[in-house]
């Protein structure tokens, strides 16, 4: 994507006098893989990270058609109705699936899209988590310097993205459909253990389904060892069409900043996640890296195609690659 050249004073002083148009102009900077905007992005970063402010980060996760548009836009207007401004991000390392999602989201979202204290940015437009993630990430600390009061991150869930995201969230709920017990056996055990609420959607279709999947979900979570000994996680039933239950789960999230900043488990979390979200990504973005060497694709396809046709062991197909890539490393 090409970006215009402006100076970092261009983006320093939009960005502390609130320009919007300038504020996405610098996720468009953020987003950029070119080397001089790279170098440029780096730059404001460490300029914008100067400025405090007092951001809560709340992630958004759910499969496929659980309602997370829905809830964002009923939840995103709760959110502006406390007086706050807010700020929804996507990430979606396969927003290629969804070629209209920008479009779908805004209108999955029509009354939040137009609110003048809401900003909505869907997902950049790169297809690798690595790339994604760190322009998220990136974007999250624009957010902070541009003094949103909240700012949401939705993730589909699809691979390791609800793992990345729940790296850089203050907060991180799952959304969950009513349904029948069976249905938990479904849902990837990693997600529910990174959750810090669960807010099962669409009641409206069946309440007393509903709070029998709360139930459950209660029974299975104490199954759980939770992930701090401040917080266990809570399951909530609403209707995000509706409206239902959608300030509860703001209450919920509020009660949790405040134990969380009780113990000095916030700040301290939020460094923890830095170190983190630093070595999830930069496993991503370098086996990304070198699947885009020509030699190491090769070799992986040919690797796959071993396994595949003549039935190779992995582990051997994995020792290989290992082997040529450290001779390759010595080599340079
Ligand atoms: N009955 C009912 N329908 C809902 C509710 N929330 C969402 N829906 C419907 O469920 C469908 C999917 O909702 P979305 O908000 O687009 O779901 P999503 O999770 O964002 O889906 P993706 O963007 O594809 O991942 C839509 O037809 C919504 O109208 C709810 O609380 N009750
Ligand atoms: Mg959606």
């Amino acid at each position: 994507m090409k970006v215009i050249m402006r100076d970092l004073n261009y983006y320093l002083d939009g960005i502390k006098q609130k320009k919007r148009r300038v504020f996405a102009q610098a996720i468009t900077l953020m987003e950029s893989n070119q080397s001089t905007d790279r170098t440029m992005a780096t730059k404001l970063l460490k300029e914008l990270s100067k400025i405090k402010t007092n951001t809560l980060r709340i992630g958004v996760t759910g499969t496929p058609g659980v309602g997370k548009s829905t809830f964002i836009e009923a939840f995103g207007l709760e959110i502006l109705k406390r007086g706050l401004s807010l700020c929804v991000l996507a990430v979606d390392p396969s927003s290629k699936r969804t070629g209209g999602s920008i479009l779908g989201d805004k209108t999955r979202m029509p009354r939040l899209s137009r609110e003048e204290n809401c900003f909505i940015r869907p997902s950049p437009n790169q297809n690798n988590l690595g790339g994604v993630a760190s322009a998220t990430n990136e974007t999250i600390a624009l957010c902070e310097a541009f003094g949103f009061d909240v700012v949401l991150i939705e993730t589909v869930g699809v691979g390791q993205s609800e793992t990345i995201v729940s790296t850089m969230v203050d907060f991180f709920l799952l959304l969950l459909l009513p349904g029948s017990g069976d249905e938990l056996q479904g849902i990837k055990k990693g997600v529910m253990e990174l959750a810090d609420g669960i807010f099962i959607n669409k009641c409206d279709m069946d309440v007393s389904k509903a709070k029998l999947k709360q139930n459950q979900i209660e029974q299975a979570l104490h199954l759980f060892k939770p992930k701090t000994d401040f917080w266990s996680c809570k399951a909530m039933i609403g209707s995000a069409l509706n409206n239902q239950g959608i300030s509860d789960i703001y209450d919920l999230i509020e009660s949790y900043v405040k134990c969380s900043k009780e113990v000095n488990f916030f700040e301290q979390n939020r460094k923890v996640q830095n170190a983190d979200w630093f070595k999830n990504v930069l496993a991503i973005r370098v086996i990304d890296e070198l699947r885009d060497l020509t030699w190491f694709s090769k070799l992986e396809d040919q690797a796959c195609l071993d396994i595949l046709k003549k039935n190779s062991l992995s582990a051997l197909k994995v020792q290989e690659v290992i082997g040529e890539l450290k001779s390759r490393l010595k080599q340079d």
